[in-house]
């Protein structure tokens, strides 16, 4: 039996990162990198890819850009194809890239609506669809959907967002139900309130100075009493890369500081 913490090494693996320009996906790689993989991650903006080339190389990690729009099956078919070419078959998905608009939805176009569901579930799909034959023939892999609060929450303005986050959550099932016997594990993260450019409008400060009302709101919902930060997700995220979690699967780890267990302060 390998030494507990060899457990938890990524080297030698090839990780790919979906929407790691920055936010979420950007912490995640640094992780990986950081616990011995090798990073391939993809985002849709030439100027974002620029920018996060640098910041991967300011932080020591030699990290592989490929320009794709996930919800273009070609462009991911040929993204996952220079991938295995580059640096071999991909060990390791997290679908992390995702956007999120909210509208309340009587206003909300069916457009809007298809648009979300696209990145943030159709997505996910795809390219699992494109890395999973790779996986199976290597006799192991590790996927990761990057769920949410709203896999098991909703609130005012978020129905696309939450609609398509509670079916990643179904859909991570579906994953492990299907290929668990080719010892490929497929497990969600659930992170809670993170601190991010997508979270950025409900920490805004108001004209007065004061804290945004949703920012208060939140840090009286958690447990922990604050926003989380990228960080909070590096550990539980290597932990479902690595060989330490080889029979969890199928299982959303929420990472919300207590959220989802707590039914808020009384009123004072
Ligand atoms: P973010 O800061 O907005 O970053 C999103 C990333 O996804 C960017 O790199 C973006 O790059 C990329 N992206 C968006 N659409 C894409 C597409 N069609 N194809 C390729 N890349 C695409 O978001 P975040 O806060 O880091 O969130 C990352 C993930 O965590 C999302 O799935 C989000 O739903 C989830 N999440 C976030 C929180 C939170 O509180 N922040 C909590 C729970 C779950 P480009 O725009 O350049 O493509
Ligand atoms: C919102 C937030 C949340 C977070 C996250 C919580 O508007 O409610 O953006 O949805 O992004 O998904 O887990």
């Amino acid at each position: 039996m390998a030494n507990i913490l060899d457990q938890f090494s990524l080297k030698g693996k090839v990780a790919l990162v979906t929407g790691a320009a920055y936010g979420i996906g950007y912490a995640i790689a640094k992780a990986y990198a950081e616990a011995g993989a090798k990073i391939a991650f993809n985002c849709r903006s030439q100027k974002h890819m620029d920018k996060a080339l640098a910041a991967y190389q300011e932080d020591g990690i030699e990290a592989h850009g490929y320009i794709c729009d996930v919800t273009k099956e070609d462009e991911v078919q040929k993204m996952v194809a220079d991938i295995e070419k580059e640096l071999g078959t991909i060990d390791i998905l997290v679908n992390n890239a995702g956007i999120i608009k909210r509208i309340p939805m009587l206003e909300m176009k069916a457009e809007e609506f298809r648009q979300v569901v696209d990145i943030d579930l159709n997505a996910p799909f795809i390219v699992s669809k494109a890395v999973i034959p790779g996986m199976k023939k290597k006799g192991h892999g590790k996927i990761i959907n990057i769920c949410s609060m709203m896999s098991e929450l909703g609130r005012e303005t978020v129905s696309a967002y939450a609609a398509a986050k509670g079916g990643l959550k179904m859909l991570t099932r579906n994953i492990c139900s299907e290929f668990g016997e080719y010892n490929i594990q497929c497990n969600g993260i659930g992170p809670g309130y993170i601190a991010t450019p997508q979270t950025a409008p409900l920490r805004e400060r108001q004209p007065d100075g004061s804290r945004h009302p949703f920012d208060s709101f939140i840090v009286s919902k958690t447990p922990a009493a604050r926003w989380g930060t990228t960080e909070d997700l590096m550990g539980p995220a290597v932990f479902l890369a690595s060989d330490a979690s080889d029979f969890v699967n199928g299982h959303i780890l929420y990472v919300d500081g207590g959220i989802l267990a707590y039914i808020g302060k009384q009123p004072q």
